[in-house]
């Protein structure tokens, strides 16, 4: 599905209108600080990345009227805008045969990203590895905050077809072309919907039941069974075990190790089928403090990208 030479088009995207709390928006430049375009151009690759253009711009839309809540949404209209742009920039790039490598940001900005691939590829499997489900409906959801509600508007399930996404986003997802890796932070309405719409989850229940390995030889089966079909992965970085990832702003105990990360991105790079990368709640916080584990988290983050791309320990 790539064109040669293979070329990763780096999109960063520093917002954090999906969620309360600050730190998540510097991730994308710490990775991009960190060196990730010419680690990637190390490992072969052709990077498309911009330096020049600011990507504040991008995440920053002017919203004429406002942005009061919708039902129990926050910041409605500045994330369906967002999302809005980044599926045209994750289609052109998917489109054009480059690997979009979105460098998230709060995991809201998923929408757009598999919106995007979908755009060009309607037949993508998609990986979802989180510590959560982000299958909250707009009636479900407890926070309003929309970083938990991306797959339901992927799926288009009840009450997502609202103003102002539904003027720009139908749904592209059907349930067998999801399936997750990684969840132990559901809530009661998410558990509901994953068994009423047949989602396959690989909890960490699972992962601890047969192995990584196992999980994801079952995981690919499921979404594409002759491993001939175009791959989205979107990497939420909370999957990752608080002390693996420990500059998370909500983190859940109980999550994958360093190797077990790392093994889920191996095992997609295998495939030879990915199409879109999303390295996604990259945070950092800015206190002094905090700098080495911000440090460590960006080092992960770094690594997912390049074993996703190909690099291999031998
Ligand atoms: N499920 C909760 C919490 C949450 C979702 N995603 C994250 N946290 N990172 C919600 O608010 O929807
Ligand atoms: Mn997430
Ligand atoms: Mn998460």
């Amino acid at each position: 599905y790539l064109s040669e030479p293979h070329t990763a088009a780096i999109i960063p995207c520093p917002f954090n209108g999906g969620q309360g709390r600050k730190g998540v928006e510097l991730g994308p430049n710490r990775l991009i600080q960190a060196g990730l375009p010419s680690q990637l151009t190390s490992l072969g690759w052709s990077v498309s990345y911009d330096p020049s253009e600011d990507p504040r711009e991008a995440v920053a839309p002017p919203l004429p009227e406002g942005d009061a809540p919708i039902g129990r949404m926050k910041n409605p209209r500045l994330v369906s805008e967002v999302n809005r742009k980044l599926m045209g920039r994750v289609g052109d790039a998917v489109g054009k045969g480059w690997l979009p490598v979105t460098l998230g940001g709060d995991h809201s900005l998923g929408m757009g990203t598999v919106a995007g691939t979908k755009s060009v590829h309607p037949d993508a499997a998609l990986i979802w590895v989180d510590a959560h489900a982000d299958i909250n409906t707009p009636e479900t959801t407890p926070s309003g905050n929309l970083h938990g509600l991306p797959v339901s508007f992927l799926l288009g399930l009840s009450g997502t077809d609202v103003a102002p996404f539904n003027s720009w986003m139908k749904p592209c997802l059907r349930p067998t072309d999801i399936v997750y890796i990684g969840l132990r932070d559901v809530d009661e309405g998410e558990k509901r919907l994953l068994r009423e719409n047949g989602i396959r989850c690989f909890t960490m229940h699972e992962v601890d039941k047969y192995g990584i390995g196992r999980v994801m030889e079952m995981a690919l089966d499921h979404v594409m069974g002759g491993r001939e079909m175009p791959l989205h992965l979107s990497f939420d970085v909370d999957a990752l075990d608080p002390t693996v990832a420990p500059s998370t702003g909500t983190p859940v105990r109980g999550g994958l190790t360093f190797r077990e990360g790392h093994y889920i991105t191996e095992a997609v790079a295998e495939t030879g089928c990915l199409v879109a990368l999303d390295i996604m709640r990259q945070e950092v916080n800015p206190s002094l403090k905090d700098s080495m584990s911000a440090d460590e988290t960006v080092a992960v983050g770094c690594s997912l990208a390049r074993a996703a791309l190909g690099e291999t320990l031998l």
